[in-house]
């Protein structure tokens, strides 16, 4: 294996030489270049693909939520070739562009390397750390000293856990460990991700969760802001499709800017961003009134007489539904105003091209999907347009039908590892019963996760909890595989935030934004090539489940964070006299084969991943899916398919309150009802209280607000349009030079620079020209970036890829490490808000800003 220190050490004297050298010859002709290109090649690692002595690790990618399973081809140690894992039941051999990005993160020279601690008690963007090198044990001894101070103060609570991405085998470290410490605060980047995308399903069809799309089948798919062969859910088995679905369905994109799926679509509409509701809710109001809704779904007049005429109420009682719950109420109360030319009123889309769309759908109905994604609907009040854009599939009765969408086949898993009631002493069932730091749950944070008030988190408000202490302090905080200070809206709160704590221990393969303001930095495994772990996903009509696999040996001094963390903690926490954690995980988190506990934290990880799977092959999982031999089968194919998903199977069986497809939800009035008693309030008070504008009955239907808009539209005049770059692993991967070289796979970016896209017409009214350097300024900060005119934006957007703007992270990700951002960071300029119902953080809608040349 190469030594990346020595490498790189080599490759400076080498290339300090080179220049010498080419300084000495002279720049002249092509003969200057050649010892240059000579030194490269020479320190180019010598492998002979030819000589096929490697071979292929099965393992799963995280550059995206598809969590595809992988294989990595390893020679000599190294992984020099990724592809996906042909035993993948999804995908096959289907692979994204970015796969090989992992590549360059594992091997990033600027990797963190050990642990290492800081020095400069003050703490802020503009304060160096000074962080020194320390041991593990050294490390550890600090972090336990911490907490056990606190426990001892009987303030445990004020110990915090944040998880940014995360495996299943995610439990001890988020969930058991912060209980046996003794604190409610185990907060997920969930509510920065897509909560808001799961609470149209869960109140109207009662699936918490994302759903799959059967595009092998469909005639039609209508895109809200879904962008399916760049990001979203599935990229390797939807771009390996999306020819022949083409070719089968009319694929309609709706989004502000030309994604790579507009791009490729039978019809792009670029609507105002924000004011997806009104279009789906227009398609709903004309497939009513032209009689269109998918009858063996939904049922019909009782005389199969229509009655729905535009602004007309309709007598519930002549209609007889089927599968359905409120069509006529949800038509009385908000959708027989919402016609075709109130559509064109409100979107500036033509009524007759509105019309079309509900013809065109209710003739390809039921094989129709209406595939909502993040950025229609993770914004202030997106819980309201998430519903409507998700109305329409149960009007087409596309839900859970042939050629529709449905929720993800049912994988058996431990995805919690064993109760740990009985190993919390006093403190920490006492601590563990306080308000947690995001507030969820207030009246104004109803964060109703699977309907539950305060179920959810509110991941952005975190932040505001520890700047204002409010209900405490956070004395202490660990944090892994997350970058808030980066991934979430106004980061700038978060630098705040983080400055005012007195301990955080960020567990990181680089150090971030996040890690700056941080006293400890404990070196995490790669969780791609270096760590156990665990993966669902669906799509194809199966899910699978796909392991992540050490496949070379630990570049660094690193440890995996989910499971080696937690043992060698609750280790030092028992060696110090605390031992409830340490008893916890050898007593419960044995191995399913023996029964015995691990002998390292190594094995540990290993024997964690296989307790979560165990019921994948060390039961028999034929009732699901595949039957497995072993673990060590398992472990060789590194893929679990389940059975083919049962058409329908859900019909009459919602998990609803009327176990019906709700078009009136009684699930979300039943939820808003006990948020509302909680509080001593009226449902109206919640609503208010939220930010939401409609009331009464029509709470409880898919209805129109106005989208949120942040700044006066005279200092502000444009809109942010903010999308994922088709090369971002997440915030993950800007320290590899892949993901400038290539930036243009991108519609409209631009390789090696971060472009915020105008349109020409709006670059003429304020002369800005292709290439300038500008500034994005929005009510909450700026940005730099350079302007690119392009007319895959409507005018009055501006488009930008989120991705850029790190200003630590590594020599390719900053322009100066721990000082100056490359490109601009969106995040900077997004102000927080929320869509209070699912606790979301609005990314998109909301933010009017304004250009000035920089
Ligand atoms: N403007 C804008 N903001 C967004 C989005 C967007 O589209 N636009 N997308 C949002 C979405 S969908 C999400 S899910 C969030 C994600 O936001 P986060 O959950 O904060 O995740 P990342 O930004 O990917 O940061 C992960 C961090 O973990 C560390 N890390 C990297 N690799 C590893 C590893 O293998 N192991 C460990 N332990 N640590 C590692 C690094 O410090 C890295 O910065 O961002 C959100 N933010
Ligand atoms: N390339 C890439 N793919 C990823 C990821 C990644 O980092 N990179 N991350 C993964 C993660 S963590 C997640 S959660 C999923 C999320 O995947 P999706 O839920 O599909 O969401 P995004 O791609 O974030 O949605 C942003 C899209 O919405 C558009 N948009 C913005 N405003 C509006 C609007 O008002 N209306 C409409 N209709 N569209 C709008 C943007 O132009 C962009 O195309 O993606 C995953 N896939
Ligand atoms: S980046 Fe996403 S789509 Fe691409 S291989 Fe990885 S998980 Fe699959
Ligand atoms: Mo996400």
């Amino acid at each position: 294996m190469i030594n990346n220190d020595a490498f790189s050490s080599s490759r400076r004297t080498l290339l300090k030489g080179s220049l010498l050298g080419t300084a000495a010859t002279g720049l002249s002709g092509g003969f200057a270049l050649s010892p240059l290109l000579d030194l490269m090649a020479n320190e180019l690692p010598k492998i002979d693909l030819r000589t096929n002595t490697g071979s292929w690790v099965p393992t799963t990618c995280q550059g995206c939520t598809s969590w595809c399973a992988k294989q990595v081809y390893i020679m000599d140690g190294r992984a020099i070739k990724v592809r996906g894992n042909p035993h993948s039941k999804i995908h096959d051999t289907a692979g994204c562009p970015r796969q090989h990005l992992a590549l360059q993160m594992v091997y990033d020279q600027d990797r963190l390397k050990t642990p290492m601690m800081r020095t400069n008690p003050n703490k802020g963007r503009h304060e160096d750390p000074k962080f020194v090198p320390i041991s593990w044990d050294k490390a550890l001894d600090m972090l336990a000293d911490r907490i056990l101070a606190l426990r001892e103060r009987g303030e445990s609570h004020k110990y915090a856990l944040l998880r940014g991405r995360y495996s299943l085998a995610n439990d001890l470290l988020y969930d058991k460990m912060t209980k046996l410490i003794g604190s409610p605060n185990n907060i997920s980047h969930s509510a920065i991700c897509a909560e808001a995308h799961k609470a149209g399903p869960f109140f109207l069809d009662g699936n918490w969760g994302y759903n799959q799309y059967d595009v092998k089948n469909t005639k039609y798919i209508l895109s809200f802001g879904a962008d399916p062969i760049a990001s979203n859910r599935q990229v390797s088995f939807y771009s390996s499709e999306w020819g022949n679905t083409l070719d089968r369905a009319k694929v309609v994109v709706v989004d502000p800017r030309l994604s790579a799926s507009a791009a490729k679509a039978h019809r792009w509409i670029p609507i105002e961003t924000g004011q997806d509701s009104a279009l789906a809710l227009a398609i709903a109001h004309e497939a009513l009134v032209a009689g269109l809704w998918h009858k063996p779904f939904v049922g019909n007049f009782k005389d199969d007489h229509n009655r729905f005429v535009a602004g007309r109420e309709v007598d519930e009682s002549l209609f007889e539904e089927k599968y359905t719950h409120g069509l006529v109420k949800w038509w009385n109360l908000a959708l027989k105003e919402y016609s075709a030319e109130w559509g064109e009123a409100v979107t500036g889309i033509k009524a007759e091209e509105i019309r079309a769309m509900a013809r065109e759908m209710g003739a390809a109905a039921p094989a129709v999907q209406v595939w909502t994604a993040r950025g229609a609907v993770m914004q202030a009040r997106g819980s309201y347009t998430s519903m409507a854009c998700h109305a329409l599939n149960g009007l087409f009765g596309a839900i859970d039908n042939e050629g529709g969408l449905f929720p993800y086949n049912k994988a058996p898993l431990n995805k919690s590892f064993p109760d740990a009631a009985d190993y919390l002493d006093a403190i920490a069932s006492k601590g563990k019963k306080h308000e947690k730091i995001d507030q969820r749950g207030r009246l104004e944070f109803p964060a109703m996760k699977k309907g539950k008030s305060g179920k959810g988190v509110v991941t952005n408000n975190a932040a505001t909890g520890i700047l204002n202490a409010d209900p405490y302090e956070i004395e202490v905080m660990l944090a892994y595989f997350n970058n808030f200070t980066f991934a979430a809206p106004e980061t700038e709160r978060w630098e705040k935030a983080l400055s005012r704590l007195p301990y955080m221990a960020h567990v990181t393969t680089n150090i971030s934004e996040f890690s700056w303001f941080a006293d400890l930095l404990l070196p995490a495994s790669h969780h791609m090539f270096e760590k156990w772990g665990v993966l669902a996903a669906a799509g194809n009509g199966v899910s699978h489940v796909s392991l992540q696999v050490p496949s070379i040996k630990r570049m660094y001094d690193t440890r995996q964070d989910e499971t080696e963390l937690p043992y060698l903690l609750a280790k030092k926490l028992a060696d110090k006299g605390f031992d409830n954690p340490w008893r916890y995980i050898n007593e419960q988190i044995v191995d399913p084969e023996t029964g015995k506990p691990a002998k390292d934290s190594e094995e540990f990880a290993e024997i964690a991943v296989k307790y979560v799977t165990a019921p994948l092959w060390h039961q028999d999982a034929s009732k699901y899916g595949d039957k497995l031999s072993g673990w060590d089968e398992f472990v060789k194919l590194g893929v679990w398919n389940s059975h083919p998903y049962d058409y329908r199977k859900r019909w009459g069986k919602f998990k609803t309150e009327t176990h019906k497809f709700e078009f009136f939800s009684v699930t979300l009035e039943h939820a808003l009802a006990k948020h509302a008693k909680r509080h001593h309030v009226s449902i109206d008070e919640v609503i208010k209280a939220c930010e939401y504008t409609g009331f009464g009955e029509k709470a409880f239907v898919p209805h129109y607000q106005d989208p949120v808009r942040d700044g006066d539209a005279k200092a502000f005049p444009l809109l942010l349009v903010d999308h994922k770059s088709r090369l971002s692993h997440e915030g993950r991967s800007q320290n590899g030079s892949w993901f400038y070289e290539f930036a243009d796979v991108t519609p409209g970016d631009e390789p090696h620079q971060d472009v915020a896209k105008i349109n020409p017409v709006d670059a003429n009214t304020l002369g800005i020209k292709d290439g300038d350097a500008i500034r994005l300024i929005s009510t909450v900060g700026e940005l730099t970036c350079t302007a690119k005119l392009w007319e895959g934006v409507r005018p009055g957007s501006v488009a930008k890829a989120f991705g850029q703007g790190h200003w630590a992270y590594g020599r390719h990700a900053a322009r100066e490490f721990g000082k100056t951002a490359r490109g601009g960071s969106n995040n900077a300029i997004i102000p927080a808000r929320y869509d209070r119902f699912s606790g979301a953080s609005a990314f998109y809608g909301h933010t009017r800003i304004r250009i000035e040349k920089a």
